[in-house]
């Protein structure tokens, strides 16, 4: 008889180096936002696998802060440290460009954790010849503990064998959760999160950083779904910019989101945005909490 395995399997690494691309790649599903800037993660995402024989429960997190500069960076870097501390298998994404130093408190974290931890040196795609076997070399000097694998996630490139390592290091254990979840976060959940991968997408700067979007009512109907989103900056001057001349360039975000949640949804959507000054949210422990930012 095939015992049943299931467990908590948690992806941490610095900002940008591709968690979100290798959750989504191996839950199959698109449930984390994905940018080239860094620090587009802002939650603890759960994603599940499920299999006859066994369930993953994956945890794509923020990318590590060295140096937070403000709490909403603070309270991220809890998210990191709770995924540690709760993990049977920790999944530690690196990539070529990222510097030891910069990698030391979660270097430290995996050396002290009694969980299993497999070293995933992703987007290989990018690297030279040999450069993949020199980073091989380093990773397994660096951490003797953990087993060390080269990926792509965005191409896919090894994202069987991962699983198939998971499977091996997970315990025995019932599943934890219904077979046919998917995830712990909601619908208004997903669509925030696409609107603010379009502000990420679209704007420069300060701006992504400063918004938090949140879908303020959500009414479903039979063939199509009315949402209205609040986005909230910082300060007026970022106000103006987001919505740009004559409106044009929040226009441009509510057509880019309404087109992904509407391939999300499987149906159609009308969407409307607005714009919002909340002074210094992400330093305000209310708001904060409000937004769901409060580790536990
Ligand atoms: N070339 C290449 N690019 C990749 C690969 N995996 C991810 N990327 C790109 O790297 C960038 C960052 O990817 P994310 O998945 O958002 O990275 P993240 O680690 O979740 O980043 P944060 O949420 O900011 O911590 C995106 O532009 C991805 O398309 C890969 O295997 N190869
Ligand atoms: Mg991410």
């Amino acid at each position: 008889m095939i015992e049943h395995k299931s467990g908590f399997v948690n992806i941490v690494g610095l900002p940008n180096v591709g968690k979100s691309t290798l959750m989504n790649a191996l839950t199959g599903e698109r449930l984390s936002i994905i940018t080239p800037k860094a620090q587009t993660t802002r939650h603890r995402i759960m994603g599940i696998v499920n299999d006859e024989n066994y369930q993953v429960v994956f945890s794509d997190t923020p990318g590590y802060i060295n140096q937070p500069a403000y709490k909403l960076q603070t309270n991220m870097n809890e998210f990191v440290d709770e995924a540690l501390e709760d993990a049977d298998v920790i999944l530690f994404v690196t990539d070529k460009n990222q510097k030891e130093e910069e990698q030391k408190h979660l270097i430290e974290l995996l050396t002290n954790t009694k969980a299993a931890s497999l070293v995933l040196i992703n987007k290989m795609d990018l690297c030279q010849q040999g450069e993949v076997e020199k980073l091989i070399a380093f990773w397994k000097e660096k951490l003797p503990k953990s087993e060390v694998l080269a990926i792509s996630a965005a191409s896919g490139i090894n994202s069987k064998k991962v699983i198939k390592k998971i499977v091996e290091l997970l315990p025995v254990h019932p599943a934890y959760y219904d077979k046919d979840q998917l995830t712990d976060r909601n619908v208004r959940f997903f669509v925030a999160e696409m609107v603010r991968e379009k502000i990420f997408l679209n704007y420069t700067a300060e701006i992504p950083y400063s918004c938090q979007v949140e879908v303020d009512t959500y009414e479903e109907g039979e063939k199509i779904d009315r949402i209205r989103c609040v986005i909230y900056v910082e300060r007026e001057s970022q106000k103006i910019i987001l919505i740009g001349k004559k409106g044009e360039s929040l226009k441009t975000i509510g057509i880019e989101a309404r087109k992904e949640i509407e391939k999300f949804l499987g149906k159609q959507v009308h969407l409307e945005l607005f714009v919002k000054v909340k002074d210094k949210w992400r330093n305000d422990p209310i708001s904060l909490k409000h937004f769901g930012y409060d580790s536990k």
